[in-house]
């Protein structure tokens, strides 16, 4: 009895204090990645740039490497409020809605510019589903190129047999199936102790995130396939927002315009430096044997056609358009 009594009086303070005029907010933001990487520093300089843009009146902390919630935990989080803001990889959520996985397709858009203009095409219709969902999207930007590291030599996706393959998302599951390799979903704050261990040896990913895990202690080759760009987008609880007055809710789209621009370049940077660490640490940076190339397209052709079978007009109109 007396609990019920004083949740209500704190339901009284708590709509008393929604009727007041918006003084100061603190948000708090999740990301899965480390604060060294280049997703993150850029977060965070999103973070800064909003706190002063909007004169100290919202603060956001940014909490890295899935310290507040893991990667796939993530969406649901900012959904629920649980977190206002959070940085989620798009191609994970694929299964909830095929257009999310649309630049998780290999060879589908390869290259910064293509990516660019994969996003122009997909950003409306991501912006609407996710309206449909409580949430908005402030921006996004792409990881670096991806290729195939492998403990082992690779001349062609034959050599990709029975090996145990990370995962990270369901598409990189999916050419995993295709190749027949061994496809185990392990999340990128883990990836340096499954190689440590061989739990895996071969995955696709960026340099930026075998750098990040250090992967030259436990990996020999990285190969140069440059296959697709994944997206990382950051998501707003949108009555988190709407709770905001107006100065503040234009300096946070302020801020996310600037952080786009400033990611996309930082994503360039980072593929350089990153693939530099590597070769650093001991690795070999090589291009795609032809045949490794060859086959990886050739999943790619699948995947596309799965994918747009799956996706529907819906898709078929986001890559008739992408293609126009
Ligand atoms: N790094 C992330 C996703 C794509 C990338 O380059 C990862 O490997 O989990």
């Amino acid at each position: 009895m007396k609990r019920r009594v004083f949740q209500l009086s704190l339901t009284a303070a708590a709509m008393a204090f929604s009727t007041s005029a918006f003084a100061q907010a603190k948000w708090d933001l999740a990301t899965a990645y480390p604060a060294t990487n280049f997703h993150t520093v850029n977060i965070s300089q999103f973070a800064a740039d909003v706190d002063k843009a909007s004169g100290g009146k919202l603060k956001i902390t940014v909490h890295a490497n899935a310290s507040l919630f893991k990667a796939p935990e993530i969406k649901r989080a900012v959904q629920g409020g649980q977190a206002q803001a959070g940085e989620i990889l798009m191609a994970n959520f694929q299964n909830e809605w095929q257009i999310f996985g649309a630049d998780g397709l290999p060879f589908l858009a390869d290259s910064y510019d293509e990516s660019a203009k994969l996003w122009k095409v997909q950003r409306p219709v991501v912006e609407k589903k996710l309206a449909e969902q409580g949430l908005m999207v402030l921006f996004a930007v792409p990881w670096p190129p991806q290729g195939v590291y492998s403990k082992k030599p690779l001349n062609s996706a034959a050599d990709l047999k029975g090996i145990k393959w990370r995962a990270y998302s369901p598409a990189t599951a999916r050419i995993a199936d295709l190749v027949g390799a061994q496809p185990v979903t392990i999340q990128a704050a883990e990836v340096s102790q499954a190689f440590a261990t061989s739990m895996v040896e071969s995955m696709m990913s960026s340099g930026s995130t075998g750098a990040d895990a250090k992967l030259y202690e436990h990996v020999k080759y990285w190969y140069d396939t440059q296959a697709w760009l994944p997206k990382n987008a950051l998501l707003l609880n949108k009555k988190a927002f709407e709770a905001l007055d107006k100065p503040t809710q234009d300096a946070v789209l302020k801020a996310a315009a600037d952080a786009e621009t400033r990611g996309w370049a930082a994503s360039k940077v980072a593929n350089t430096e990153s693939l530099d660490k590597l070769k650093a640490g001991g690795m070999q940076i090589l291009p795609a044997p032809a045949a490794l190339k060859t086959d990886m397209k050739k999943v790619g052709d699948t995947m596309l056609k799965e994918w747009t079978e799956k996706a529907g007009p819906e898709g078929q109109a986001l890559v008739d358009a992408f293609k126009r």
